[in-house]
Formats: structure tokens, C-alpha cells, sequence
């Protein structure tokens, strides 16, 4: 098919794989444009006993032997472990019984409801791949997810607010025609009821623990979002070693404040990381305190995670909220540099242990730990998980910096990919010849181990903990008509931290910011990642090599 933006190739696709090509049809093995770990490294996560060989709809099934009674799920009413584990077997017959087959890809847009759990672990235990959309995603991300993956079924809720992913159901199966189901929960409209399919079966298939388990987007790259392909046994180590740091154990009760198709929510140590361990699940579609604190109250959740934005405006409403949240013991922070001084306020302000949480979808996590002085745990991101976890701080020539220099943040591990989901030009670049995973991310590191990200190398502008790719709201706002040039930065916002600014280089008269966000909006762009700032330029700064020179325009302005 013209146009595909993977090139589909050998099964086995090296980090330094030659440019991309387009051929007459998609790939439809899953395997194809997935980069495996090497085997010899593969052999010796085992035997260190970092990957256990199960597949992740095992932890489910672990848990219901374990717990059968305890809550899983926390709604309107509670599901027990026994319960889930019954509704995640009868959810993956229900998708093998349409046609659905193992290896397959789902996109799936749920908002944070219950259901997402019995659907995710439904697909799971069929060895069907689910591919992670946030809530937030319009019809841009979810064409481009769709494709990419070569998905052949698409579930999303009816409705989440005042937006209906019925009518992009609609857009998205009629211009990608391999999408050949649109379950949704709740009305269907024109398409299945994600509960009406049917629910039956004899056996479900054997699922290798190191295959493709799901997919996350990548929020931090060039061009359009990549995918990031997680196998059963990195995520299940990435789950359970993250709850093992936050000492999560059945007593606990997890709230899903972000959205759960994110990483951070979903496994560090979040959803996966409470059926782990047997504890509870609830969650909240709306993150603002009037909401969240309300479902803390009335679940007695202890541990939840959040932006820096978030736990800026949580500390504030402890003056004007008067929910009781002393069931919280640990409030993690993430996604985005948490400032010093809104760090220290977590504490006192909310009666709970602060966990700065440094993370990325592609693999690594550092946390601060329960042992960890106050000092350092308002001063730093956290220090990695994994003890086979490797870390480079490297200048530009690659070589690496003393303790406590800035460098880019280099690492490779038990749980971090080794190459993008069919991408193998962009893969060329992202990675060192020995598998390090390039962050973009700047950190200075102490000898402790514990990192402080003190900027970034990659063209991303972090919005509140949700990544923007500059390269790709660019190539949109060059299709404005009357645009020559267009630059993306991100402003410093003291409630963001980053704002998203868009310089322009017109001919004719200039649009105004309300004209650019409708133009976007309808081009499909996921809301997050519209401007906040208009500014018209006469010309755009370059550097000497001729690349436009973002930190003399952010300076500018
Ligand atoms: C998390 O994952 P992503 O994939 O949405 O974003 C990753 C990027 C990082 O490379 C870094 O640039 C930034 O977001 N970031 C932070 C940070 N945590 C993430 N920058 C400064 N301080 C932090 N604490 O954002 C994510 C995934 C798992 C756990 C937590 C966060």
C-alpha cells in the first residue's frame, strides 16, 4: 500500500537498518519491524531471574488463585479477583470467537473506566496486541496508530465528554481498510457492543512470554509518534519490580489519576503492578481535585501518580476541598521535572510520602525510594530501578561525563526497547551500534546513582508531562495556507512548566492562535498538542549549519 510509514522487511529488523521503502502491501506479522533483545543478553535477564518466562495475562490468573475474594476492580461496585479473572477469559474468547488471532493488533482508546482492565487482559491472554491510544488522540494519531500497527479491530467508549469516538470509528474504518472491527463500550451506534460479542470457548492459545505483549506511544520522538513494542516478560518485570519498590501489597489501593493507556499509570508500578500484588484498582476519568479527591476519600486509595501540574493544583485544594486523603501514603510524581520548591510543598501539604518518578515509555524508570533523605527525594528524579539497568551520561562526541557533569542520558536494560516498532531509519539514529537507547533527555549524575534532568537535546516541548514532537505540529502548521516557515518552542509557564509556541513566517495576512487550533482540530490533532502562543516572525533564526535555531527563538520570546 502507498504510503505506509514502516518499511515491512525481514522478521528480525537490526537497529541499523537501511532507509525506508514502500511495497505493494502491508506486513502482517506482528514480528515484522519488531527488534528483538539479543539473544545472549535475553539469556541473561533470564537467568538472573529479571524475566520469569510467563506471559502477563498469568499475573491476572496468579492473583485469582492468590486472592479470589479481595477487590480487583473498584467501581460502582467492587470485582473481585475470581470475578476479573473470569470476565478477562470470557473478554478473550469473545475476540478470537469474531476472527481476531493471536498476534493480531487492537488499537484501543478506552478513557479510565473499569472495563479497560477485563479488555486488556482479555486481549492479553489471547496473544492479541493491544496498541495503547490515550483518550486525548483524534483521528491524526489514531490513522497514523492504525497503519502503523497494521490493526485489525479498533475499541474505544462511546463517548468521553463532549467527544465521540464513534464518529472517528467512522472516519478511521474508512480510510484504513484493514480495520475490520469498531467494538465500543457503552452505545454502539453503527458499530458492536464490546459486550454483546460472544464470550465462549474451549481453550485459549500458549503465549511465548518473550513475543510482543502490547504496544505504548512515544510521545518523545521526531515526525510522527512512534511505537513502542513491550514484550510479556520486560513489562511483567517492569510491573513487578516497580511495586516491589513502592511496596505495594494487597492491603494497597491504586488510583488511576492519568490516563491509563500511559505507561506510568498502567506499570510503574500502576494497574499491572497492583494485580501483582493483590491490590485494589479504582479510577477516575477526571484528575482535578474536586474528582480525584472524592474517589480517594471513598476508596481509601493509598497510592496514586500524577504531573507536576497536577500535584501543584492537588496542594493548592487541600485549602478549599475538604475531602479526607489521609488514607494516601505515597503520592508519585512524574512525566515532567518536578520544581524543588513545589516538591517540598507535597508533604506537608498532603499528608503523604513524596516519589519523584523519571520515566519513559521506551523502558527505564528511576524512582526515589522510601530510604532515600528528604533531600533527595525533592531534589532529584529518582535512581534507576533495575540493578541490570545500564546508564551513559555522554557529551556530543559520546564520550562520557564525570559525576555530577550534564550529558545525554544514554541507558539500555531489562525493560527498555531496542529498537521503535517499524522504524527502522528513525532506529539508526535513536540508538548507539550497542543497543543504548538515546533519551534526548539531559541529567547531571550523582554519585549516589540518582539523576537530576536538567534539559533536554531532543525537539520536544513537554507540556504539563505530555509530550509534543515540535517536527510533527510543524509539519502541520506548513500546510496553513500562506505559511513559508513555522517553529515550534516550548515558553516557560509556571503551571505548565513548558507552553507550546508557534512562530510563523507568513505571506499575506497572519492567522490568528483561534484560526490555528480550529485549522489543527480539523486536521485531526490530538488537543494537547495545540498552541498555546502565536508569535509572527520576519524570519526564523538559523544556526550555522542552517537549522532553525530554537533556543535563539525561544530566547525571543
Ligand atoms: C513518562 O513517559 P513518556 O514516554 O510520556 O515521556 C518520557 C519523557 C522523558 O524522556 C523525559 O523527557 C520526560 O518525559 N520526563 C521527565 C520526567 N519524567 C518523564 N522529565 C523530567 N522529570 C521527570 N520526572 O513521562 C513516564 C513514564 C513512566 C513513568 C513516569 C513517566
Amino acid at each position: 500500500m502507498q504510503g505506509h510509514p514502516y518499511q515491512p522487511e525481514a522478521r528480525v529488523v537490526t537497529s541499523t537498518a537501511s532507509a525506508q521503502t514502500s511495497t505493494a502491501s502491508p506486513a502482517t506479522d506482528h514480528r515484522d519491524g519488531f527488534v528483538p533483545f539479543p539473544a545472549d543478553l535475553a539469556e541473561r535477564y533470564r537467568r538472573a531471574g529479571y524475566w520469569a518466562g510467563r506471559p502477563l495475562g498469568e499475573l491476572l490468573r496468579d492473583a485469582a488463585r492468590q486472592w479470589p475474594e479481595r477487590p480487583a476492580l473498584l467501581g460502582a461496585a467492587a470485582t473481585s479477583y475470581a470475578a476479573l479473572d473470569h470476565a478477562a477469559d470470557r473478554m478473550a474468547h469473545g475476540f478470537l470467537g469474531l476472527g481476531i488471532r493471536p498476534g493480531d493488533r487492537v488499537v484501543v482508546q478506552l478513557p479510565n473506566v473499569c472495563e479497560f482492565v477485563p479488555v486488556l487482559f482479555g486481549l492479553l491472554r489471547a496473544g492479541i496486541i493491544p496498541v495503547l491510544a490515550l483518550p486525548a488522540h483524534r483521528r491524526a494519531e489514531i490513522e497514523h496508530l492504525t497503519r502503523l500497527s497494521g490493526a485489525v479491530a479498533y475499541i474505544a467508549a462511546d463517548r468521553l465528554g463532549d467527544f465521540d469516538y464513534r464518529g472517528l470509528a467512522a472516519e478511521v474504518s474508512a480510510t484504513v481498510p484493514p480495520l475490520r472491527h469498531v467494538l465500543i463500550l457503552g452505545d454502539p451506534g453503527a458499530f458492536t457492543d464490546l459486550n454483546s460479542i460472544p464470550a465462549e470457548g474451549d481453550s485459549l492459545p500458549e503465549v511465548d512470554a518473550s513475543e510482543i505483549a502490547l504496544m505504548l506511544v512515544s510521545g518523545g520522538t521526531t515526525g510522527l509518534p512512534k511505537l513502542i513494542a513491550r514484550t510479556h516478560d520486560d513489562y511483567a518485570y517492569n510491573a513487578k519490580a516497580s511495586a516491589e519498590v513502592c511496596e505495594l501489597g494487597p492491603a494497597d489501593v491504586y488510583l488511576a489519576t492519568l490516563p491509563v493507556a500511559h505507561n506510568f499509570p498502567l506499570a510503574c508500578p500502576g494497574v499491572l503492578g497492583a494485580v501483582a500484588t493483590g491490590g485494589a484498582i479504582a479510577f477516575v476519568t477526571d484528575p482535578s481535585p474536586e474528582s480525584a479527591f472524592a474517589a480517594i476519600e471513598r476508596h481509601r486509595v493509598t497510592v496514586t501518580a500524577v504531573v507536576p501540574p497536577l500535584a501543584q493544583l492537588w496542594c493548592a485544594a487541600v485549602d478549599w476541598e475538604d475531602a479526607d486523603l489521609s488514607s494516601l501514603r505515597l503520592l508519585q510524581v512524574g512525566g515532567a521535572k518536578l520544581a524543588e520548591v513545589n516538591a517540598r510543598d507535597v508533604a506537608p501539604a498532603l499528608g503523604v510520602r513524596l516519589q519523584q518518578v523519571f520515566g519513559m515509555a521506551e523502558g527505564l524508570l528511576n524512582y526515589t525510594r522510601a530510604e532515600d533523605s528528604a533531600e533527595l527525594v525533592c531534589t532529584t528524579q529518582g535512581r534507576p530501578l533495575s540493578p541490570a539497568d545500564e546508564v551513559r551520561v555522554v557529551d556530543e562526541q559520546g564520550r562520557d561525563v564525570a559525576d555530577g557533569e550534564e550529558g545525554e542520558l544514554l541507558t539500555r536494560g531489562p525493560y527498555t526497547l531496542r529498537g521503535y516498532y517499524r522504524a527502522p531509519e528513525h532506529n539508526s539514529r535513536a540508538f548507539t551500534p550497542d543497543g543504548f537507547y538515546r533519551s534526548g533527555d539531559l541529567v547531571r549524575r550523582l554519585p549516589s546513582g540518582h539523576l537530576i534532568v536538567s534539559g533536554r537535546v531532543k525537539d520536544v516541548i513537554n507540556r504539563g508531562g505530555e509530550n509534543i514532537s515540535c517536527d510533527e505540529l510543524e509539519e502541520h502548521l506548513l500546510a496553513y495556507p500562506g505559511v513559508r516557515h513555522a517553529a515550534a518552542v516550548g515558553l516557560p509557564d509556571p503551571a505548565l512548566g513548558e507552553k507550546a509556541c508557534v512562530v510563523l513566517v507568513t505571506e499575506g495576512a497572519p492567522p490568528t492562535l483561534a484560526d490555528i487550533k480550529t485549522f489543527l482540530t480539523e486536521r485531526g490533532l490530538a488537543t494537547y498538542k495545540l498552541p498555546d502562543v502565536l508569535r509572527q516572525a520576519d524570519a526564523l533564526p538559523v544556526t550555522a549549519v542552517g537549522k532553525i535555531d530554537k533556543k535563539a527563538l525561544a530566547a525571543r520570546y
